[in-house]
């Protein structure tokens, strides 16, 4: 295999912070953030690191249902995007799927892996973040000095990782890795996730 980028795949509801975990991890403003009810991002676009690592954010779903059939296409042909001489790989090697910590309606996170996901990419390069972790309980407990949770949003969010974990399994049937906490907005625990993602590189290409 030559040399070519690890391609990483974000995708959850809108709103979620997916743009935000991009500008996070680049630390710059490449992609456009999202304010009121407004969706910013509406195509697919990638992003790269430097020569070993590309981000490609996503339209997040919950985007009405017109829109999201829409959306979910583009994230389809994203996943069938291929590569190789004989374009017999697919191009992204993960999906990072971005979970809101104050949600507690996990029903796009599970159309996405069941509906989307599933049917396209092995379930061992499905992570799952958890953003937004300063806004858990209601945004109590977050300190804004040392902008870190104190120990009480520690154990709800470690509860909360794996509550979500548990709720994934019995309903789509996919054993996800415990998912790492976060945020995206005030740059907590961004290593962690880059580690996340270190940590699962597949060692073989994605076959189409
Ligand atoms: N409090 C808080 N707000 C966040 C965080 N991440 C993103 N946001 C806000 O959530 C909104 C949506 O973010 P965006 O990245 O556009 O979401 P996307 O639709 O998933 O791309 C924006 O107003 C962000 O500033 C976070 O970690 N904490
Ligand atoms: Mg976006």
């Amino acid at each position: 295999m030559g040399a070519r980028p690890l391609d990483v795949m974000l995708i959850g509801g809108t709103g979620t912070g997916k743009s935000t975990t991009l500008n996070a991890i680049f630390q710059t403003d490449t992609a456009k953030v999202g304010h009121s009810f407004a969706p910013e991002t509406m195509n697919v676009s990638d992003h790269m690191l430097n020569d070993i690592f590309r981000l490609w954010d996503t339209p997040g779903l919950g985007d009405g249902f017109d829109n999201d059939k829409s959306h979910v296409r583009k994230i389809t042909e994203l996943l069938h995007k291929p590569y190789g001489k004989y374009n017999e790989y697919g191009i992204i090697d993960l999906a990072l799927v971005v979970v809101d910590a104050s949600t507690r309606d996990l029903g796009t996170v599970y159309s996405l892996i069941a509906d989307v996901l599933l049917p396209n990419i092995n379930a061992d390069r499905i992570l799952t973040v958890i953003n937004q972790c300063d806004m858990a309980m209601s945004g109590r407990h977050w300190d804004f000095y040392s902008n870190t949770p104190d120990s009480a949003l520690k154990a709800f969010l470690d509860e909360q990782a794996e509550s979500i974990r548990r709720r994934i399994r019995e309903t789509t049937g996919v054993n996800i890795i415990l998912p790492v906490y976060y945020s995206a907005e005030y740059g907590y625990n961004i290593e962690k996730v880059l580690d996340l993602i270190i940590d699962h590189i597949p060692k073989e290409c994605r076959k189409l």
